[in-house]
């Protein structure tokens, strides 16, 4: 099961951010020779995202591998933190103009913590011919449950232009404190209402696909839903390989995932198994499409799955619903 967060009582967010926090106390299961920079049990899940990454995003199993990575994190919350709860997801549109005012990142203790401290040195983000201007914070977050949490992966480059290799830092072991600089600039134009009902009106995979991540960027330099929900956040989410580090990560991925889910189920014959696009970041033309048998991989999170097995949330060994 999956709930809006507004709908949470005080008591069941705090359930839900109090097993977070103990994901990041519980012992890690990848080897340190390896992965240095993985301290916890949290940070498996945000190694393994790095891993990945240049597999799973702004390509055809952008949709699936998160799912399952969705499915993975929430198993985790309840086997090794005793999460009773259910897996919440940010409803984009709520707060989309005042986003400091929403019960997720009001700073108070009920929600997700709130704006990261001002950094007067964060400065305006150029992204084609859009300026994106800066948001109100930028440095470490100092309110709410995850006011304490150490980082410890990444930060990777904005900039990067090549995607060929794991770039650096990799896995290496780099601890900071978590930011954030809320940005309603980019919540509202970029995760509205319109946006939504844009992506359920998709008429086939390839557009839906489109309105979740403009890729290649469009010249006007707007980006998709996805990439809105990112930068609305800002500091430690806008990073590609290892935003997982943020806790509204997860939040943000269960609406994208709901969303697909809703898509999914109005129209079962078209649009079930419906896929498009390749296993390998912007779809080089010389990589394969993505087809059901196509296998994901999650490291030391789960054994290798097929895309089939995630095409339902109520099949192949997935089992829940959106409320
Ligand atoms: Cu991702």
């Amino acid at each position: 099961m999956v709930r809006a967060r507004s709908e949470m009582i005080a008591a069941e967010r705090i359930d839900y951010t109090s097993a977070v926090v103990c994901l990041h106390h519980k012992p890690a299961q990848l080897p340190s020779a390896e992965f240095p920079g993985v301290k916890s049990r949290l940070d498996d899940f945000v190694a393994t995202h790095i891993n990945y990454t240049l597999r799973v995003h702004y390509d055809g199993l952008f949709l699936p591998w998160h799912r399952r990575y969705l499915w993975l994190w929430e198993r985790a919350l309840r086997e090794e933190c005793g999460y009773r709860g259910q897996l919440p997801y940010w409803n984009w549109p709520l707060w989309d103009n005042n986003l400091s005012a929403s019960p997720l990142f009001d700073g108070s203790e009920t929600s997700l913590s709130g704006d990261g401290e001002y950094d007067p040195n964060e400065q305006p983000i150029t992204n084609g011919n859009l300026t994106i201007p800066r948001g109100t914070g930028g440095g470490c977050v100092r309110h709410g449950p995850f006011k304490d949490i150490e980082l410890h992966l990444g930060p990777f480059s904005r900039t990067l232009t090549s995607f060929t290799d794991i770039p650096s830092p990799g896995f290496a072991y780099n601890p900071r404190c978590f930011s954030r600089s809320l940005n309603d600039w980019v919540a509202s134009r970029y995760t509205n209402r319109t946006i939504v009902d844009t992506l359920l009106a998709s008429k086939d995979i390839n557009e839906f696909l489109t309105v979740v991540d403009h890729w290649p960027p469009r010249m006007d330099g707007v980006f998709g839903v996805h990439g809105g929900g990112h930068f609305s956040l800002g500091g430690t989410m806008q990073d590609l390989f290892a935003s997982p580090q943020e806790p509204a990560f997860f939040l943000h991925h269960a609406m994208i995932d709901r969303v697909w889910s809703i898509w999914q189920d109005r129209d079962e014959e078209t649009r079930r198994y419906a896929l498009n696009g390749t296993g390998v970041i912007l779809n080089p033309p010389s990589a394969p499409l993505v087809t059901l048998d196509t296998v994901m991989e999650f490291g030391v999170l789960d054994q290798p799955r097929s895309v089939r097995e995630v095409m339902s949330p109520v099949e192949g060994g997935l089992c829940y619903t959106y409320t």
